[in-house]
């Protein structure tokens, strides 16, 4: 397998040769086989356990790199803090797996572990949220959502209906509940609103908070804007736990969330919970983010394992929901 390994991240080093990006030569003196049959070893650094989308990214990555199908998988979860993730792909490295997977909190402040990664021959595979780093070649793959295309997605959704009931001239009141601050996430879904207020000057945001992508956090955002103002038309959560604490604390402030003259919220996700309150109509639009992403990594895993080159970016399929269109059916087929 280190032999295996050896080849692979030498194979690699073509893709990056030909993409233009070197990467440090490997001592193949210091790689010896490991006995065929071998699991492979892969040590994964997950975010934490915030969101239901969270969990089922979670579920999607042990069911797939699982004993039964050839792997051995070191769990961590890093509960939301990027020095317990850095930890755990420095214990990986010592480990010496064969893969080191993670799902990054914030885009920044990965170089230097990423620099031991592969000064240690281990190839690095991000997935979920991507990072922010000067040389591209320091991992192989990312696999993960366009943000900035889910953000647009909803955008343009809700000038659509603004248009439809006239809201193109007086004022749009916009509460804007934003996801953990420099992940990836949160600055796709925001730069879209952001461009969509350039395009709309009767938008206004009236707050701006933080919530970090759970439920709680959102639900006392919410409430405390509320004692302020109830003067709100749209709440833009960046994923389904916001949009469900928001809902909890306009609802019990008694305000109804609805697109017939109540507040309409716009959501990111698409969990099943997420598309229940879409059928009930408190959700106006949810866009899809994917989750199951296990499947992807282990495509890229044994096209490695064959010594062929991989896709060093690749965004899973999407799609939106909204409250006129979403049905019990749609909901009862989804993977999560
Ligand atoms: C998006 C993912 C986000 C989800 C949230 O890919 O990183 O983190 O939108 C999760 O639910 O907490």
């Amino acid at each position: 397998m280190k032999t295996k390994r050896a080849l692979i991240v030498f194979g690699s080093v073509i893709v990056t040769l030909l993409a233009g990006c070197g990467r440090g030569a490997l001592d193949l003196a210091e790689q010896q086989d490991k006995p065929e049959g071998s699991p492979i070893v892969v040590g994964f650094s997950q975010v934490g356990a915030e969101s239901e989308w969270r969990v089922a990214n979670s579920e999607s990555m042990k069911s797939t790199l699982s004993e039964e199908n050839g792997y051995e998988l070191i769990f961590d979860d890093a509960r939301n803090e990027q020095e317990n993730q850095i930890r755990a792909i420095r214990t990986f490295i010592q480990q010496d797996v064969d893969y080191i997977v993670f799902s990054p909190r914030v885009e920044t402040g990965w170089t230097s572990i990423l620099q031991e990664a592969r000064d240690a021959g281990i190839p690095v595979i991000v997935i979920d949220r991507d990072i922010e780093v000067e040389d591209r070649s320091l991992y192989t793959a990312y696999i993960g959502s366009d943000f900035r295309k889910e953000g647009e997605t909803a955008v343009a959704w809700l000038e659509n209906l603004l248009q439809k009931k006239g809201r193109t001239e007086n004022p749009v009141r916009i509460v804007h509940i934003q996801g953990t601050i420099g992940s990836s996430a949160q600055i796709g879904r925001t730069a879209a609103l952001e461009d969509a207020l350039e395009r709309n000057p009767n938008w206004q945001i009236v707050k701006q908070e933080l919530g970090d992508f759970t439920r709680a956090k959102a639900y006392e955002v919410m409430g405390a804007i509320l004692k302020e103002t109830k003067d709100i038309d749209v709440v833009y959560c960046e994923n389904d736990g916001e949009a469900l604490g928001a809902i909890d604390a306009m609802e019990e402030a008694g305000l109804s969330c609805n697109t017939e003259g109540g507040v309409i919220v716009i959501s990111f996700d698409a969990t099943k919970l997420g598309l229940s309150y879409c059928l009930q109509g408190k959700i106006a639009l949810n866009v899809e983010c994917n989750p199951l992403q296990g499947p992807y990594v282990a495509e890229i895993i044994q096209q490695l394992e064959r010594g062929e080159t991989v896709e060093p970016v690749k965004h899973v399929e999407e799609t939106a929901f909204d409250c006129f269109t979403i049905t019990k059916e749609m909901i009862e087929g989804r993977g999560y």
